[in-house]
């Protein structure tokens, strides 16, 4: 009689969508959170006590702590997002434990929150939104909710991987002129159709943008990229737009200058220590906030999931994951 191999430990940190867990019960022994409470840190290190595999999101830290009180059995941190610096990846390497995301299918939704938060702010919608909600609208005036226009001005993308292209297109679409900068210029057929201008200097560039948008991970090499120096050679009538990570900008300097009428707005998907918001920051008019819902489609979701369980699929069957994370990269 043939023995079925034992089904691998998974331990899933948060709710997924009901197609995804149904599935994953089926392959592995699944263990599920139900109630979708974050784990704490003393929770995360019992499912890496115990997992084979560990499924945490962008709520997890996966830290040096976690990581080196795992046991023996963990070899596999499927993480659900594309963002993996909620994992100290080389703590991970060292423990020879492998980590991997899943990357292609939150693009295009999260260029269209860049593009989303972009209209948003030019166009004040949320402040008209706000005003016909509270009843304070009294009708329509030649002069009233003046936003920018945004045909013809220049967007600067920090980060041209596949969602700051993503972006680029739609820019386009819209009459934008793109630029970016980015650690490396990209090949002349990606740039060719964006008319995208590259820019090796990053200070330079944000001296002359109309609206720039944060489309680079958060890495030791990103964090605070917009630092008090560079945010303030950003125009006074700039926009500025994060979807990326809160960590590549540093939102004190960002809340001041606004604040004090050093920028014209900005558009945040993303924060610093989220789900914690600068209070200052919420008191401001010219700036459309979200709760991290770039990524946030059905289809999104459901995609990202199947990617984690073919990373964890193919691994327990000995082979290579698709998705596997060995740097963080800008
Ligand atoms: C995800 C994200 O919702 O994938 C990412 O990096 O920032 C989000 O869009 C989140 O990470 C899920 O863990």
């Amino acid at each position: 009689m043939a023995v079925s191999p034992k089904k691998p430990l998974v331990i899933v940190t948060r709710k997924l969508p009901d197609a995804i867990e149904t599935r994953m019960m089926e392959l592995f022994d699944t263990r599920l959170n139900a109630d979708d409470k974050p784990m704490t840190q003393a929770q995360l290190i019992e499912a890496a006590k115990t997992a084979d595999v560990l499924v945490p999101t962008v709520t997890d830290r996966i830290d040096a702590r976690v990581l080196s009180q795992a046991g023996p059995k963990l070899r596999l941190i499927a993480s659900f997002g594309t963002g993996v610096d909620h994992i100290d990846l080389d703590t991970a390497r060292q423990r020879g434990v492998v980590v991997t995301n899943t990357p292609g299918v939150l693009t295009e939704d999260t260029a269209d929150m860049s593009m989303a938060l972009i209209l948003a702010v030019a166009r004040r919608i949320g402040e008209g939104e706000r005003l016909v909600r509270a009843a304070k609208w009294t009708g329509w005036a030649p002069t009233a909710m003046l936003g920018a226009r945004i045909w013809g001005k220049r967007l600067g993308i920090i980060g041209m991987g596949r969602i700051g292209q993503a972006l680029a297109r739609r820019a386009r679409g819209f009459g934008m002129a793109v630029h970016y900068h980015n650690r490396r210029r990209l090949h002349a057929e990606i740039e060719k159709p964006l008319e995208a201008t590259y820019w090796e200097s990053l200070d330079q560039m944000l001296a002359r943008m109309d609206i720039v948008s944060v489309n680079c991970p958060h890495t030791p090499a990103t964090y605070h990229l917009l630092s008090a120096r560079r945010l303030k050679l950003m125009r006074p009538s700039a926009i500025l737009v994060n979807t990326a990570r809160g960590e590549v900008v540093d939102e004190n300097a960002l809340t001041r200058m606004l604040r004090a009428g050093e920028l014209a707005g900005a558009g945040l998907d993303v924060f610093e220590h989220e789900p914690a918001i600068n209070p200052k920051l919420v008191e401001l008019d010219k700036v459309v906030l979200l709760p991290h819902m770039g990524s946030a489609t059905l289809e999104g979701r459901i995609e990202m999931g199947e990617k984690v369980i073919i990373n964890i699929k193919t691994f327990v069957d000995g082979h290579r994951p698709p998705d596997r994370v060995l740097a963080a990269m800008f």
